[in-house]
């Protein structure tokens, strides 16, 4: 069999990626334990869906995360939720829900749209890009994710009610989360992957905003993310070891 290779955003600020769903990728592929290796890309273009991650293995080419979890779940058989009732499976894809379609915009937003942040924005997100050919098509890059922030909607909004928006997010996911150790009880399942991925992109980045203020200030979701960070960082590089 061959390797797994995630195409993925870049790492940057102690993250292994700063794209929320190349660090949702990481965090379920050591969740279950499967060896992977990450190439950085500059652009989306070249992956299937245009979008990153996406990953490469035994000659296939599968883009969405989510796509690529389905594939690794038939593949090798893994399957975090396999403990959940169907009612809790269907909770679980209600928060992740929240968590991609809807709190992802608000720090898209945040990221591409707040001026104090658009330089940070330009020179990580868009790292890998030579410094001269990046500030040619930064401000093209932006206009794109003006253009989809308008076409899902959110950015049809004033920054008030965006930020309104994104703190209802995050109270809703440090309420269900309440005393719980992970989203959905005692056991780490798919949903807190994409959860890590996002949060830990909200609250550990230089990347100013009101939904990362609220979500730093509730202590379970601060905790939550430390502990997924050790349930899935502490042990190393499973890139290290060989592939089944
Ligand atoms: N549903 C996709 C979302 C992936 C996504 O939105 N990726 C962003 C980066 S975080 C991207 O590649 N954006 C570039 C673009 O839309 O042109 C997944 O789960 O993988």
């Amino acid at each position: 069999m061959s390797q797994l290779i995630v195409h993925q955003i870049p790492g940057a600020w102690g993250l292994p990626s700063i794209g929320p769903f190349g660090l949702k990728l990481h965090a379920y592929l050591r969740l279950v334990a499967i060896p992977y290796q990450t190439v950085s890309d500059a652009t989306p273009f070249k992956g299937p869906k245009g979008k990153l991650p996406w990953i490469e293995h035994d000659g296939q080419r599968i883009g969405d995360s989510e796509f690529i979890i389905e594939y690794l779940e038939r593949r090798f058989g893994c399957d975090p939720d396999a403990g959940l009732s169907a009612a809790e499976r269907a909770v679980a894809l209600s928060m992740q829900r929240l968590i991609e379609e809807n709190l992802y915009w608000t720090m898209v937003f945040d990221r591409w749209m707040v001026e104090v942040n658009w330089p940070i924005t330009r020179q990580t997100v868009l790292g890998q890009i030579p410094p001269a050919v990046r500030l040619l098509i930064a401000p093209f890059a932006r206009r794109g994710v003006k253009r989809q922030l308008e076409g899902h909607g959110i950015g049809r909004h004033s920054p008030e009610e965006i930020h309104a928006i994104g703190v209802r997010d995050i109270s809703a996911i440090a309420d269900y989360l309440g005393d719980k150790p992970y989203l959905m009880g005692a056991t780490a399942t798919r949903v807190d992957a994409a959860a890590y991925g996002m949060l830990a992109n909200i609250m550990l980045v230089p990347i100013a905003s009101p939904v990362k203020d609220a979500a730093l200030q509730r202590v379970n979701i601060v905790d939550y993310v430390a502990r997924m960070q050790t349930r899935c960082f502490a042990a190393g590089d499973p890139s290290d070891r060989a592939a089944p």
